[in-house]
This record gives structure tokens, C-alpha cells and sequence, in this order.
């Protein structure tokens, strides 16, 4: 038998053939070096079948929690994916969202879809940790965590498969989910290099804090909210996808109609086709509002998006085939 091995002590080289201080494993110089089988006693056995067959390709898991866009691109291709794009300040409630929609699905709590599969149930339970007992009286002041990305230059995916109970089908949900600055480096500084994904979306969640949007303070937040309705103007190929003007924070805000109605205008000047949306991702004991209120019309509305526009546009945007992700189309028989 051959000895491979290595003088670090909590180097696993041995079992899983990677070198703990990240070395080339041939190179590391702390690695004892295979004793050459020609130097060996070798029992050779004939004629036995190998215990499993050797996979064609070696099975390949994302390190981080999330999905990177090769994997988007790996799973896009089998079957449809409905991809959110989701930009929105730091604060205004983007990963409470996805934390809700998740524990919504966890809890078995929306009327017309359960649970079918994730492939990122690592990421939905380290955004929805802290607010695992959200429905357990006291809403704490921050459920969930400013979002930071490992790579500062690539979205990372969260996925999502949903069974539409009505219609015995599922759909998958691709959503990323970013740190706001990346929405304001984009409005700020045109910073469009990160955002390249946004032309394969089949909907965009545009996330505002329900706060800033009473009488009085809104003007500011109508503002940032022009300034990044033109910059995805120019960003985006026509056929833009459709917006949602998603208003967070129900719970503890009524947004006027007026103001929600002056969001809608803004992105139809802009060509956008813009719908309202209200939302509580989480809320307290004492509210009125049910925590969670808003997020699954928001998906239902999302899954619904997707045929229609393909048929209102022949081929739809999907078929300009320029980017990786557009080849994806629905293979998988059954999907919504
Ligand atoms: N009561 C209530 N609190 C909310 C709601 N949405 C967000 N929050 C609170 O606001 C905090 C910040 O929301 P996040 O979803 O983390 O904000 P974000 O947009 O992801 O922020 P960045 O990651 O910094 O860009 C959360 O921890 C919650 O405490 C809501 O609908 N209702
Ligand atoms: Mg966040």
C-alpha cells in the first residue's frame, strides 16, 4: 500500500487530497511523498467489479451558500427558472423579505404554494436565523443582518422551488439577494458592471422602505427612486421586464395611495410596466398586519409573469440568447 501523508498535523491530504495550507498538493513541502508503488509488495485482485461506478464527472458543490452564475446558469438550463431582480437602499427590507417569503414556506403558512426544494437552504437559514421566533411575540429591532457579499463583484443566487397546490406544478425562484449599496453605487455612480444579470430577469423587485414614504418624507425617496428607474432604463434591453414598487414595513406604516400611485407613474414614464406592492415582512404581537402580509402575492404575481410576457412578445426576451442565462427554457415537464 502507498503512504501519502503530511507532517502538518490537522492535514486531512491524506483523506481528501487537499492541502490544508492551500499548497499544490505535489508541491507542499510539508507532504510525505507517496512511497512508489514499484517499491511495494502489491496484492493485485483480478475480476472484481469496482463497489460503485466511477461518475463521469465529479460531483461539484458552491462553497459559499448561495448561487454564483455559473451554478444559476447550471440549473437554468434544465428547467425555468423564474429569476427576481432585486435592488433596494441598505435598510429598506430586501433580505427580510426573502427571511419571510422562506419562513413563510418553512411554516407551511402560504395558502397556494408549499415547499419543494432548495438548493440553497444553507443561505435562506443564515438570512432568516435571527428571525427565527419572529412569531413568538416581541419583534427584536433588527431580525436580520446588513447583507454582505463574499464577492464583492458577483451576485450570489438564493433558489426556491415552490408547488403551486392548485395546479399540481412547481416553479423555481431564483432571488438574489444584495447589500444596498450595490443600488446605490448604481444610482449614485452608474456602477452598472455587477448588475449585467438584471437583462435576464423576468421581474423586478424594486424594495423601499414603507417609512419613508409618508406625506412629508417622500419626496426623497421618490427622487432615488426616479434616479434608479432611468438608470435601469439605460441599463436594460427593451423588452424591459415588468416592476414591482414593493412598499415594506406594513406593519408600522400606511403608505398613501397617492404616494404609491406617483411610484407607478414614475416607472410607466420610464416604459416600465409598474404594479404596487404592500408588504410586512415581519410584525409584532401587537400589530394588525400579519407578518409575512403581501409576500406571497408578490411571488404568485412573479410566477405569473413569465408567460405572459413570452406570449405578449413572440419569443420573448428570453430568446435573444445573448447572455448564458437566457438559454434557460422549461424543460422540466410540470413547471408552472
Ligand atoms: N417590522 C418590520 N421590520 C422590518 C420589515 N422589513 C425589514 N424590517 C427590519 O429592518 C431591518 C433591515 O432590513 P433588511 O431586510 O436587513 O434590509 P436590507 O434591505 O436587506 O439591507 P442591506 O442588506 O443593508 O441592503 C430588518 O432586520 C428588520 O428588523 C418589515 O416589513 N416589518
Ligand atoms: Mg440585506
Amino acid at each position: 500500500m502507498s503512504v501519502d501523508g503530511c507532517t502538518q498535523p490537522d492535514c486531512t491530504v491524506a483523506v481528501t487530497g487537499i492541502c490544508v495550507l492551500g499548497n499544490p498538493t505535489a508541491q507542499c513541502p510539508r507532504r510525505i511523498a507517496p512511497i512508489s508503488p514499484a517499491n511495494e509488495e502489491i496484492e493485485v485482485e483480478t475480476g472484481l467489479a469496482p463497489a460503485l461506478p466511477t461518475p463521469e464527472e465529479n460531483p461539484r458543490f458552491p462553497a459559499s451558500t448561495t448561487f454564483g452564475l455559473a451554478e444559476v446558469a447550471q440549473l437554468s438550463a434544465n428547467r425555468y427558472c423564474h429569476t427576481v431582480g432585486i435592488l433596494g437602499a441598505p435598510d429598506s427590507g430586501k433580505t427580510a423579505l426573502l427571511a419571510s417569503l422562506y419562513l413563510l414556506v418553512a411554516h407551511d403558512r402560504l395558502a397556494d404554494y408549499a415547499f419543494a426544494d432548495s438548493k440553497t437552504l444553507m443561505g435562506f437559514e443564515q438570512i432568516s436565523k435571527g428571525a427565527r421566533h419572529w412569531n413568538n411575540g416581541r419583534l427584536p429591532e433588527q431580525l436580520t443582518d446588513h447583507t454582505q457579499m463574499a464577492d464583492e463583484r458577483i451576485p450570489g443566487f438564493l433558489h426556491l422551488r415552490l408547488r403551486a397546490m392548485n395546479l399540481e406544478r412547481v416553479a423555481d425562484f431564483l432571488i438574489p439577494d444584495l447589500p444596498g449599496e450595490w443600488t446605490e453605487s448604481l444610482i449614485d455612480e452608474a456602477r452598472t458592471d455587477r448588475w449585467d444579470f438584471l437583462d435576464s430577469a423576468d421581474v423586478l423587485w424594486l424594495i423601499v422602505d414603507g417609512r419613508g414614504l409618508t406625506n412629508g418624507q417622500h419626496l426623497l425617496k421618490l427622487h432615488r427612486l426616479s434616479l434608479l428607474l432611468t438608470r435601469l432604463q439605460s441599463l436594460l434591453t427593451p423588452p424591459y421586464p415588468p416592476v414591482f414598487l414593493v412598499a415594506t414595513r406594513r406593519d408600522v406604516v400606511d403608505v398613501p395611495r397617492d404616494i404609491l400611485d406617483r411610484m407607478k407613474t414614475l416607472a410607466e414614464e420610464r416604459g416600465f410596466e409598474a404594479t404596487v406592492h404592500l408588504v410586512a415582512s415581519f410584525a409584532g404581537e401587537d400589530s394588525e398586519v400579519q407578518p409575512g402580509e403581501g409576500v406571497e402575492q408578490l411571488i404568485h404575481a412573479s410566477a405569473a409573469e413569465r408567460p405572459a410576457r413570452l406570449i405578449a412578445s413572440g419569443s420573448g426576451r428570453h430568446d435573444i440568447g445573448a447572455r448564458e442565462m437566457l438559454r434557460y427554457r422549461c424543460h422540466a415537464e410540470g413547471d408552472v
